[in-house]
């Protein structure tokens, strides 16, 4: 496909279905449809300052975080477009305890799924911080005869089939991939259109940037607080946003790593796994980066026992995680260290 004139999603999606021969153009249209969520999506989150919708909405989702009535919106309108699309058997969302099954449309049963974070970063909106939707979609294992089930959304990370994110900043960019490759589309307001601004995007092998929330350093593991060292050593750049999808956005251009560690609050770290670690370590492997777990398990490979589980992540350039993981390796066999 020629980049001389513009490219929409629509179309790149469509041309792309052609690499997949028995392709039914579900996914297709399951990537439209989230597509179009985003565009609405976006234009409320632009204009959330206007018009006062946002605020507290005095409840606690699923993982017990504060809600804002922005998450909120941004779920039902996944969530609704989803639903009317046909092409989703069932969905799950940080907003929601448990998963959601889908009613087939005119009988036909989908067989796939999506879970997604509809607004990562939500404690940013008030300040007009960047904040983003990460998504994943994966081919449903249970019986197609009947509803999805809970199985169909355990599945570890490397069965996704696609994953991307859509970062509402400066300007509005979905990034998305099918595992051949990763490509980026900038929201033209002027067509109200995703048009193809990022093709085939490669992680720098290292970068300038760590990112980590440092307050935290003296709540992490020894082999932890020794990396952050040698990174602040080494003169790298701390950026951190306090919303992932902003930050892996940043360093999928410009290389760098993003860790968030376990800590005495979060044994096992705070990220979830299933619709924040999973969807991003997708990307970021897909673009030749890494994505490990501060124990040094592959994100990809980690058993999913719970819909809000949550892992410790390492990720980001591939030199510089296995950099970390050469220090973990290193302190955490010497006890004396502790
Ligand atoms: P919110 O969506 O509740 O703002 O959480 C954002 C997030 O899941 C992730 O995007 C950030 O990197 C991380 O949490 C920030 O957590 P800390 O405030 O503990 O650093």
């Amino acid at each position: 496909m020629s980049l001389s004139r513009i490219v929409t999603l629509d179309e790149f999606i469509i041309h792309r279905q052609k690499d997949f021969p028995y392709a039914s153009g579900e996914l297709t249209g399951l990537l439209r449809d989230i597509g179009v969520a985003a565009k609405i999506v976006n234009r409320e989150v632009n204009k959330a300052g206007l018009v006062g919708i946002i605020g507290r909405a005095k409840s606690e989702n699923a993982t017990g975080d504060e809600v804002q009535k922005l998450d909120l919106f941004a779920n039902d309108k996944l969530i609704e477009c989803l639903k009317n699309s046909g092409e989703c058997a069932g969905i799950a969302s940080e907003e929601d305890e448990d998963f959601i099954p889908l009613t087939p449309i005119d009988g036909k049963e989908s067989k796939y799924l999506v879970v997604f974070d509809p607004l990562d970063g939500s404690s940013n909106i008030d300040v007009n911080v960047s904040v983003g939707t990460i998504f994943g979609i994966y081919r449903r294992v249970s019986d197609m005869s009947g509803p999805c089930t809970k199985e169909d959304f355990l599945q570890k990370g490397g069965q996704l089939v696609a994953a991307g994110y859509v970062l509402y900043g400066t300007s509005t960019i979905l990034v998305y991939s099918t595992g051949r490759g990763v490509n980026g589309f900038t929201l033209d307001p002027s067509i109200g259109e995703f048009c193809l601004s990022h093709r085939d995007i490669r992680i720098p092998e290292r970068g300038n940037y760590y990112s980590v929330n440092q307050g935290y350093y003296l709540k992490f593991d020894v082999e932890m607080r020794r990396y952050i060292d040698h990174c602040s050593d080494m003169n790298l750049r701390l950026r951190y946003i306090g919303s992932m999808v902003s930050d892996i956005h940043r360093i999928l251009f410009q290389g760098g790593i993003f860790l968030y560690p376990n800590t005495r609050k979060y044994p096992h770290g705070k990220l979830r796994l299933v619709y924040e670690c999973n969807p991003l370590s997708f990307i970021v492997e897909q673009a030749g980066g890494k994505a490990i777990t501060c124990q040094l398990q592959r994100i990809l490979e980690l058993d999913v026992n719970h819909l809000h589980q949550r892992e410790s992540i390492a990720i980001g350039s591939p030199a510089m995680v296995d950099e970390m993981r050469d220090f973990v390796e290193r302190y955490s066999a010497a006890p004396s260290f502790r």
